[in-house]
């Protein structure tokens, strides 16, 4: 029997990626997705089969992570092996404009489904989209045992999520984990996180249709992995003997400042020229300096960030540039950048 796995946030960056990876594995996966009024669907088309078709492996659900009932009722009729909680409102940067959503989503979201395990009587495994966020302001470098001090509303939800989960394993001895990731990106990510903003913004200057990109806070310093084989790692957790706790990183640190200058030369550009500050863009409060320190996974899971910062710039410019040179200037929706798969 094939196993079942049910990811909340597949529509996402890393939904995507765990899809795939999953049903390349011969999962049968099953994912949540919202009602909205237009398609949100576009960084999972190229795995959807009509769900008619003899061989369809991936099935999609309405429900939302705000609806409780909902979430009893999908996994008492999916009932997975393995439970993934990816949704959340992702961005920092937000959630001090949402604060009370963002509390609602991202750490009450992760209650609800926890809940939902329980009252719908399945055994499955779950893991817990926890974040670098969580430490915020407690300095480099970072791992499974270094104290939180959350510095959004987003971070301090995040900080819930992972004491509720942790709960849930004490509690009830269920197999629930949390992946403490640091920032990962590729050229699927959100248009409006720095990484992706850069990249964007360098293929369109290189194209002529942009002159000029504005951006906040330089100086912080992230580790940016990349999140194709981050969703490995996360695969991983799952499949260990006892559950635990791991930060999945790379161990490097680039300013913003680096990865602009990185992504900038790589497509033969003089960032000073194009930049341009906005305040808009600064935080209440910023997170100065994540690096995260990911040997426990090493360790117990034998995972290890392959790509580095630098490499991972690049290979954003670069798919930045193609899917604007294919569609002639324009930006196009975002499935076709879902053909950037691993490496
Ligand atoms: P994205 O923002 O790309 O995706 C978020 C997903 O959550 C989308 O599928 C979104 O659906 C869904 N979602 C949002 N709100 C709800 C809701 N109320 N009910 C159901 N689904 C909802 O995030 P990433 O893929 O980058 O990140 C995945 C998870 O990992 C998130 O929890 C994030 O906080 C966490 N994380 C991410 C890191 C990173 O660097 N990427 C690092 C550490 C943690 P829709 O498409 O409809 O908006
Ligand atoms: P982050 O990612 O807050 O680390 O959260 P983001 O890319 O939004 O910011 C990284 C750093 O860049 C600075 N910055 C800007 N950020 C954005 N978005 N837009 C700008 O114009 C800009 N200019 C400078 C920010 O101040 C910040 O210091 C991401 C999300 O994926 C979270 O969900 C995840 O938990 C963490 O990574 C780990």
């Amino acid at each position: 029997m094939a196993k079942r796995a049910f990811i909340t946030g597949i529509t996402g960056q890393d939904g995507s990626y765990l899809a795939e990876l999953l049903l390349a594995k011969g999962y049968e996966v099953h994912g949540l997705i919202r009602r909205a009024s237009t398609f949100n669907t576009s960084r999972i088309d190229h795995l959807y089969v009509d769900p008619h078709d003899e061989g369809a492996k991936l099935f999609l659900h309405y429900g939302d992570l705000s609806d409780g009932s909902r979430l009893v009722t999908l996994l008492a009729e999916i009932k997975p092996d393995e439970v993934y909680n990816l949704a959340a409102q992702s961005h920092v940067r937000v959630s001090f404009d949402e604060p009370e959503h963002t509390a609602d989503t991202t750490g009450m979201g992760t209650i609800r489904l926890l809940e939902a395990v329980r009252m719908a009587g399945i055994q499955c495994r779950f893991y817990q989209a926890s974040s670098s966020e969580m430490f915020g302001a407690t300095p480099p470098p970072q791992n499974e045992l270094t104290p939180f001090y959350p510095r959004s509303p987003y971070g301090a939800a995040k900080v819930y999520s992972y004491w509720i989960t942790k709960n849930y394993r004490e509690a009830y001895g269920m197999f629930a984990v949390n992946g403490i990731l640091f920032n990962h990106e590729s050229p699927r990510r959100g248009e409006t996180f720095v990484t992706r903003k850069i990249t964007r913004a360098v293929a369109a200057i290189k194209a002529g249709t942009q002159n000029h990109v504005y951006l906040g806070n330089l100086d912080s310093i992230r580790d940016w992995g990349y999140a194709a084989e981050y969703v490995e790692g996360m695969w991983r957790m799952l499949q260990a003997d006892e559950p635990d706790d791991f930060v999945l990183a790379t161990g490097g640190n680039f300013s913003v400042r680096d990865f602009v200058s990185t992504a900038f030369e790589h497509a033969g550009l003089d960032w000073e020229k194009h930049v341009r500050f906005d305040e808009r863009y600064l935080r209440p409060t910023e997170v100065d300096a994540l690096v995260g320190d990911a040997s426990h996974a090493e360790d117990k899971l034998g995972w290890k960030a392959t790509v580095d910062t630098a490499e991972l710039a690049r290979i954003m410019v670069d798919a930045d540039i193609a899917v604007l040179s294919h569609a002639g200037g324009k930006w196009i929706d975002q499935v076709k950048l879902a053909s950037w798969g691993t490496k």
